[in-house]
């Protein structure tokens, strides 16, 4: 009998992607460039299951059933495409080639287009929840050619998570490289809400003065309401960990963040989309500025500068920092799905919102039962362009926004910087303005440029340009967006 499907890749996603849908009841040929990975994994993870190994791709494309779905789990980027061109020969027409790894959307959509004129089908998705997620049920996002749905949907919603209702955290994302946007996205989440958790740390620590065993019950606390998430469950978890000697270990960890670029992209097309994406780009500029250790610990000489400590009452201060995370965590989100929506609008996705949600419920990291509130906003209403006008989270924001205002005036303060906290209510008050001081800045671009500016008093879309100097001509810029 044939394998349902081969996997090119043996490290650790392949290898747990392998087992689960092994478990799953399908039959999987597994390879790898160093064929020695295959022997490992057969005698070793793989034993006593269906796996198969193959040892050259014609060897895993003879093994497979046709039409043949072939799922990379390799490293993204350059070898991705060369697997491509060494597969392309094998293939036939109808094929199915599905990259799982954390490519580039615009690669995947590159790739899409390449294989449909070569008649090869391609996947490209994201697979979100690290060893874990690929062992016990990922989030997976796929987007690319539509006509391989049919084909890969019954072993993906297999394997993947299942919300608590037992609906799949997997669906078609949409076309191109839908599904590697929006697991793009996923990251840049993940970054905001760890920083935030971590600025939350950093005012319990240094403003409150908090021992690492309140902190714990803190977050374990907080996990029991609408906080409930993974990342403040493994936080609990981190901050209750001893090392040998019965210390925190946290502590001991050097303070400088690594990163690998899906924050950093998420930002930049945030920019090309012109997207206010404002706290998941301060997210990334956090870890770059937690980058430079050696310059931090010099210019900490600089000034006469001490966090001073937050005075009053220590848990009327958690009480606001829990409703600050929160309120600051939905911006995040907000911002994430207009990003999304933008994205759908220009490339032509045609996305469901609700849908994106529910993929996160489970098996990724920003795993939440918030997605779950996500979701109903959007089923509620499938054209929200600010997640803050649903009433739920109009309701939160609401109720959160006086401790939130506290919370990040204090930390300025006392100097414990919270980039993420301060920038969320900032977005927040400059998205909800009737009036910014954007009119000055139209009069400085026509004062220094004549780029014209539209008037209050006047219908939009009529320009007017006023020689502010009496020095200059009366000729005016062309007004154009970029
Ligand atoms: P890695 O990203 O470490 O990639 C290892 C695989 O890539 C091995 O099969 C290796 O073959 C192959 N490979 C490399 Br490296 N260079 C190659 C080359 N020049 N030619 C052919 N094959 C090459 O594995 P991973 O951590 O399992 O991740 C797989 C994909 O999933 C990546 O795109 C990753 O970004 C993504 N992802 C990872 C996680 C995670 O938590 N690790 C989570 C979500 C997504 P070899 O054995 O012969 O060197």
């Amino acid at each position: 009998m044939k394998g349902d499907i081969g996997v090119i890749g043996l490290a650790v996603m392949g290898q747990n992607l392998i087992l689960n849908m092994n478990d799953c009841g399908f039959k999987v040929v597994a390879y790898n460039r160093t064929t020695a990975k295959v022997d490992e994994f057969l005698n070793g993870a793989a034993k006593g299951t269906n796996i198969i190994g193959a040892y050259s791709l014609q060897d895993l494309v003879d093994k497979l059933e046709k039409p043949r779905k072939i799922m990379m789990m390799v490293r993204a980027g350059s070898v991705v495409d060369d697997f491509i061109e060494q597969l392309l020969p094998l293939l036939d027409e109808g094929d199915i080639i599905i990259d799982g790894g954390n490519a580039n959307y615009s690669d995947s959509t590159r790739r899409t287009r390449y294989l449909t004129e070569k008649g090869i089908l391609f996947v490209g998705a994201g697979v979100s929840g690290g060893e874990e997620g690929a062992r016990r049920g990922p989030s997976i996002m796929p987007g690319g050619d539509v006509r391989a749905w049919e084909a890969v949907r019954p072993i993906f919603q297999a394997i993947a998570a299942k919300t608590p209702q037992g609906e799949p955290c997997c669906d078609w994302v949409g076309k191109d490289g839908a599904g590697h946007f929006v697991k793009m996205v996923h990251n840049g989440i993940e970054y905001g809400d760890m920083q935030l958790i971590c600025e939350a740390y950093q005012f319990m620590k240094d403003g409150l003065g908090l021992s690492y065993d309140e902190m714990h019950r803190v977050f374990a606390e907080w996990n029991k309401t609408e906080l409930d998430s993974y990342l403040i469950e493994i936080t609990a978890a981190i901050l209750a960990y001893k090392d040998e000697g019965g210390e925190p270990l946290v502590e001991k960890i050097l303070d400088t963040a690594g990163q690998k670029g899906t924050g950093k992209w998420t930002g930049i097309n945030a920019l090309d989309l012109g997207i206010p994406l404002t706290l998941i780009s301060e997210a990334v500029f956090a870890r770059c500025v937690s980058s430079f250790k050696e310059q931090r610990v010099r210019m900490g000489g600089l000034f006469a500068r001490q966090a001073l400590p937050v005075g009053g009452d220590k848990k009327q201060w958690v009480g606001d920092l829990r409703q600050a995370l929160l309120a600051s965590k939905i911006i995040s989100y907000a911002q994430g799905f207009m990003l999304i929506r933008e994205a759908g609008e220009s490339y032509g996705w045609d996305l469901d919102y609700g849908n994106t949600a529910l993929l996160w419920r489970e098996g990724c990291i920003i795993r939440s039962a918030f997605l779950g509130n996500i979701r109903d906003a959007y089923e509620n209403n499938p054209d929200l362009v600010f997640l803050g006008e649903d009433g739920y989270f109009k309701n939160i924001l609401e109720n959160c926004l006086p401790a939130w205002r506290r919370v990040v005036a204090k930390a300025v303060e006392c100097g414990i910087p919270m980039p993420c906290t301060a920038s969320a209510i900032t977005f927040l008050d400059g998205y909800t303005a009737q009036c910014l001081p954007a009119n000055l800045l139209q009069a400085q671009r026509d004062y220094f440029g004549a780029h014209t500016y539209e008037r209050s008093d006047k219908p939009r879309g009529e320009f007017f340009h006023t020689n502010w100097t009496g020095r200059g001509g009366d000729t005016a810029s062309t007004a154009y967006d970029i």
